[in-house]
Formats: C-alpha cells, sequence, structure tokens
C-alpha cells in the first residue's frame, strides 16, 4: 500500500526538510509515501495574488479567502475525485494513534493548512471531509500539525518502519504508556539496568515491560487506563502496582512528576 499526500500551503518551504530525513524520506525514495505541496497563492488570478482578507463583521486579524482554497482542491479532485480532504484546525477532532490508523488506510489525502486567523466558512462547508486538531494551543499555521500527521500516519504503511517493526506494537497499542527502555551500559553512574532485563528470561521480561507499562500509564495517564482492554493477568499486575504506589505514597507522598 503506497500513499500520496498532497499539502495546501501558502508556506511550502516549511516542508523541505522536515520530511526528507530519516524513516519519512526513505519511505519517499522508496515510493511509499508520495509528497506534493501545492501554494494557494497559486490559485489566485489576481496581479497581487490576494489569498486573505478582513473578517465580514470585524474581528482581529485576516481569513484566508474560499476562491484559491476552492480552485486548489478541484485541482486536486480533477486528477482524483476520492481524495480525502483534512482540514487541521483547534476545532477538528483531537488525533491520537487510533486516527492515525484509520487514516493510513486511506490511498490519497489532501490536507489544508489555514494560516491567519483560519479558512472562510465555506471551504469547510463546501469541499472538506474531515478537521482534525493535533492538541488544545493555537500555532501559526497549520503546518506543523500537517507534519505531525503526516509523520504518524506514515509509520503505520507497511515497510515504512525497519521490516520487523509495525507501528502495531508501539505506546497507546491498546492505549498503554510504553515501558521504560535501557542499552549500554548496565552501569551509568552507579544506576544500573533492571536485573531481570539482563537474565535472557523473556516470559520474565514480558511482565515486567507489562508491570511498568501499567504502572507508568497508572500514575501518569489514568484517561488511558480507564479505557485500555485489560486481560486478567493486567489487572493482576495493576493491583500489584496499585498497592506498591499506595505504599510508596504512604511511605514518601507523591511519585516525583517528570
Ligand atoms: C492547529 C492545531 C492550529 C489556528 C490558527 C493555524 C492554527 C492558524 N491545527 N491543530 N492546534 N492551527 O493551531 O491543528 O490559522
Amino acid at each position: 500500500m503506497r500513499m500520496k499526500v498532497d499539502i495546501l500551503t501558502l508556506f511550502p518551504n516549511m516542508f523541505s526538510s522536515p520530511l526528507r530525513e530519516s524513516i519519512l524520506g526513505k519511505a519517499i525514495e522508496k515510493g511509499l509515501l508520495q509528497i506534493q505541496t501545492l501554494n494557494v497563492r497559486d490559485f489566485t488570478l489576481d496581479k497581487h495574488q490576494v489569498v486573505d482578507d478582513a473578517p465580514y463583521g470585524g474581528g482581529q486579524g485576516m481569513v484566508m479567502k474560499v476562491e484559491p482554497i476552492a480552485r486548489a482542491i478541484e485541482s486536486v479532485k480533477s486528477q482524483n475525485r476520492s481524495a480525502w480532504i483534512i482540514y487541521l484546525t483547534p476545532q477538528g477532532k483531537p488525533f491520537d494513534q487510533d486516527l492515525a490508523r484509520r487514516l493510513s488506510t486511506r490511498p490519497h489525502l489532501v490536507l489544508l493548512c489555514g494560516r491567519y486567523e483560519g479558512v472562510d466558512e465555506r471551504a469547510r462547508d463546501l469541499f472538506v471531509d474531515e478537521e482534525i486538531s493535533i492538541g488544545d494551543y493555537v500555532l501559526t499555521g497549520g503546518e506543523l500539525a500537517a507534519m505531525v500527521l503526516i509523520d504518524a500516519v506514515s509509520r503505520f504503511i507497511p515497510g515504512v518502519l525497519g521490516s520487523d517493526r509495525s507501528a502495531e506494537e508501539d505506546s497507546f497499542f491498546n492505549s498503554l504508556l510504553e515501558y521504560p527502555q535501557y542499552t549500554r551500559p548496565v552501569d551509568f553512574r552507579g544506576s544500573r539496568v533492571p536485573e531481570v532485563l539482563l537474565s535472557g528470561n523473556h516470559a520474565a521480561i514480558s511482565v515486567w515491560r507489562r508491570r511498568e507499562a501499567i504502572r507508568r500509564t497508572s500514575l501518569r495517564r489514568p484517561d488511558l487506563l480507564a479505557k485500555a482492554n485489560l486481560t486478567e493477568e493486567d489487572k493482576r499486575l495493576l493491583e500489584e502496582v496499585l498497592q506498591s504506589i499506595g505504599d510508596h505514597r504512604t511511605r514518601n507522598g507523591d511519585e516525583r512528576q517528570k
């Protein structure tokens, strides 16, 4: 499965290097991912190439005009009617691993990047299939949000991550945070790698990792634990963890917040 991504933006150069490095760069070389930027300004007809205007009803800032956006989207749709149009906006549905997986099944995404106070409402009503937010904060533009989405979605395309890796194993897989990771040296300034990880006992290692994933999730993201489908073994580990946290808290108060 390969994916095509068209990005509608006023700043196409923002995409030159971030998407050319490392894993995404290789995915593009391997033809698994095809990324094209379209400058919305190129879809203006006036000599001043005006792409924004003052908001009707007054108020601060400017709004992106609907006509150039309409022409840009129609130019993409003329090549592929089934292209899925996404607008990145703080008013969109929260982006998460599950949504990333679902978007990875679509062969052609079009990402509309807003600037200023956003785009004219009619661009959303008439052309946008899905609105997505990467978080409850305000960026200067949708470009960085588009890059985040492309990165997270691309990891689900078979062949993008190393052959043995699949995005299915990651954090948030069944919505638990990842367990602690260690590598050489075994001892760093007296801080040692947990013995179980040096034991070669893979059954014990996976129990330790499950317990640590549950501990970290219960301490940092209890909201995720609430929606995780835990096995009976997980529930036993959770009891153990809550017991030890309880004891720990009684002994020395709340965990250090990282
Ligand atoms: C955003 C977000 C975001 C809002 C005004 C662009 C900015 C400006 N996009 N998730 N958070 N967009 O802040 O996706 O036009």
